[in-house]
């Protein structure tokens, strides 16, 4: 069922039991968790690996921790294999989401209750702002905040929040700007390089983030923060050569950016977004290779049309928003999708 306002939401979390709370593996996806998971002061998170969806393998956590609700946060896809079996394990679905909409969605009438601003006509926000909006609690703003920053959205109420924090983000509408020049900006990128790793290290992180109560305890060193700054660290190590190298290669290049690389990190997304920043004007594509798959990271004006225009002669998905997308191909087709974009571009 397609939930036209946010009151539904808060109801069931003021009820809920044994919340299981599934989120997207980034900033928005764990801003939106943190929010709800301290509204409600109960259940547990799991950050999806899955991608594009939800997959089916995450069906024996409900097993595992047997809840009375399941939500489902910034994730586009759920596999009808894991709805079917919440069903008929009667475990409702609450998913919130700002992706496209699924569209077996009214299949589902009595087992998931979902909203998606872009569903009744609403102006498409992150996760995190929803949810903010959900539980409105002013001592998380900051959190929100983060989530909204990570998907480039400055939410309404972040110029208020600078007044009372003007060290940690002197206002300014352009969301690049925050991200790449605040320390409110900062600690996105150390969420979202702490959030690659492995699982058992990032449900230690949870547990040390829901104790964090404001933003100075996270950007400093403490207990709770010390494995948070210590993977950031090992990460941005990685992320700094890399980002050299697409630098060199954007300098060279004409309207689009193609940038190549191949490793067992994958930060395309944070390499494309910090392209993003650097060259506003244009089009980005970072590319992660592994072994016979790539994924590509894509932002740039109306990059998600162009993105499915240039899959359309090969066998790949594409995804996302209107200006931050990803695809996902064989990598002996990347030649020819590299190809496809110059031509759209030109
Ligand atoms: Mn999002």
């Amino acid at each position: 069922m397609i939930l036209k306002n946010l009151e539904r939401i808060r109801e069931v979390l003021e009820k809920v039991q044994n919340p299981l709370f599934f989120f997207d593996n980034d900033v928005d996806g764990l801003a939106s968790f943190l929010l709800l998971r301290k509204f409600c002061q109960k259940g547990k998170g799991v950050a999806i690996k899955s991608y594009p969806g939800l997959n089916v393998s995450y069906v024996r956590k409900l097993y595992e921790l047997n809840p009375d609700y399941i939500f489902v946060l910034d994730k586009p896809i759920i596999e009808k294999g894991f709805i079917e079996k919440a069903k008929e394990l009667v475990m409702p679905i609450v998913w919130i989401d700002h992706h496209g909409i699924p569209k077996e969605i009214n299949n589902y009438e009595d087992s998931i209750f979902y909203f998606n601003p872009k569903a009744i006509g609403m102006k498409e926000t992150p996760v995190s702002f929803i949810c903010y909006q959900i539980t409105r609690q002013k001592e998380n703003e900051w959190i929100a905040l983060l989530g909204c920053l990570a998907d480039w959205y400055v939410p309404d109420f972040a110029k208020e929040f600078s007044k009372a924090f003007p060290d940690l983000f002197p206002f300014t509408p352009d969301p690049a700007k925050a991200l790449y020049e605040t320390e409110i900006g900062k600690l996105v990128k150390v969420l979202s390089f702490a959030l690659m790793d492995r699982t058992t290290k990032v449900v230690k992180m949870l547990k040390n983030l829901l104790l964090i109560k404001n933003p100075y305890e996270l950007l400093e060193e403490n207990k709770l923060t010390v494995s948070i700054h210590k993977r950031f660290k090992q990460i941005n190590r990685k992320y700094e050569k890399m980002l050299k190298k697409a630098k060199k290669i954007a300098e060279k290049s004409g309207k689009l950016i193609f940038f190549k690389y191949g490793g067992e990190t994958s930060f395309s997304a944070q390499i494309a977004n910090e392209l993003f920043y650097l060259y506003p004007n244009k089009i980005i594509a970072v590319a992660c290779v592994r072994g016979n798959k790539v994924n590509v990271s894509l932002r740039g004006k109306n990059v998600l049309k162009i993105t499915l225009e240039a899959l359309s002669n090969i066998e790949g998905k594409g995804g996302g928003h209107e200006d931050a997308c990803g695809a996902a191909l064989k990598t002996s087709d990347l030649q020819k999708f590299h190809e496809n974009l110059l031509m759209l571009i030109k």
